[in-house]
């Protein structure tokens, strides 16, 4: 099978500049080497062309609550269209990112033909909206886009009416927004947090959220938030949250999404976002993300 990478280098939709070098560095990680190693076949397409945030007019960050959401809503619509495509093509749509907000295009665009689960492996929720972010910044609303609610204004269309909230879950959170915390529990998705993961082990909360993000859907979306893991093993990220997943346990969260794809075919898209090279460590955390990658389909030690 064809794994068709797409970079994209957006940093408008985070507070630390940065993780527009993420694509680069996961590249320069040996993605492509590790992807092969798994016995999929890389294609490297480059990168989505977005804006210097310097080339900006920055009276468009304070676009109400949703800084650069004029910037954000154009790259969104473009990467959509190429995930849309690269199904299309009968390959495998996987985007580097960039911040977390690239998720509404590569979501948008896997949920066009398909009735789309997802696995949003993250220690944040991702759920506000402009109306409830307390930092203006679009990393935290992917799911509140594509899930149609708040206002988006230009944005609007994002909401994929065909990725349904009860097939969404959440897996390593530990960071959510007071004003975050009611819409995630007020919602039909699904929460395994880190004290889920203390209790019962990261492979059954993955095998759950299999099943939850399968059940009634065509495939799944995989987002890979690296501040997921504990910052002691994937510094270089913007917001990096203590208290998170091991380097064995990324490894084993990934492994398992591979094995039910094995079994069922399931994966459709994925993203891997908020590496931020300048506040890696000799390019760790963009090693692991190359790392948890290939294991995601299938890389294995034996
Ligand atoms: C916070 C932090 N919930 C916000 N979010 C994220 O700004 O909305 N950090 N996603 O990675
Ligand atoms: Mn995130
Ligand atoms: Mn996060
Ligand atoms: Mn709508």
């Amino acid at each position: 099978s064809t794994v068709r990478i797409i970079g994209a280098p957006m940093d408008f939709g985070a507070n630390r500049r940065g993780v527009d070098m993420g694509p680069s560095a996961i590249r320069y990680a040996g993605l492509a080497e590790e992807l092969e190693k798994a016995g999929v076949d890389p294609v490297d397409v480059g990168d989505l062309p977005i804006p210097r945030a310097e080339e900006i007019d920055p009276e468009n960050e304070a676009d109400g609550n949703a800084k650069f959401l004029d910037e954000i809503e154009d790259v969104s619509r473009r990467l959509a269209d190429r995930v849309a495509a690269t199904l299309e093509d009968g390959e495998f749509p996987l985007v580097l990112g960039g911040d977390h907000s690239i998720a509404i295009g590569s979501m948008h665009g896997s949920a066009r033909e398909a009735d789309l689960g997802a696995i949003w492996f993250d220690a944040h929720a991702d759920l506000n909206t402009p109306e409830t972010s307390p930092s203006g910044n679009v990393h935290g609303m992917p799911l509140g886009a594509v899930l149609g609610r708040g206002s988006f204004g230009e944005m609007e269309w994002a909401h994929a009416p065909r990725i349904r909230e009860e097939s969404i879950a959440y897996v390593g959170l530990r960071s959510i927004d007071e004003s975050e915390r009611e819409l995630v529990r007020n919602s039909e998705m699904t929460a395994f947090t880190m004290s889920d993961v203390d209790e019962r082990g990261m492979t059954a909360v993955v095998e759950d959220a299999l099943e939850v993000a399968t059940d009634g859907t065509d495939g799944i979306h995989v987002s890979l938030d690296l501040d997921m893991v504990d910052p002691k093993a994937a510094p270089g990220v913007g917001t990096p949250v203590r208290g998170g997943v091991t380097y064995r346990e990324a490894h084993a969260a990934l492994e398992t999404v591979s094995e039910r794809h094995k079994r069922d075919d399931i994966l459709r898209s994925m993203d891997v976002v908020e590496v931020n090279p300048i506040l890696d460590d000799r390019n760790e955390t963009a090693m692991l993300a190359a790392e948890l990658t290939a294991s995601a389909f299938g890389k294995r030690i034996l």
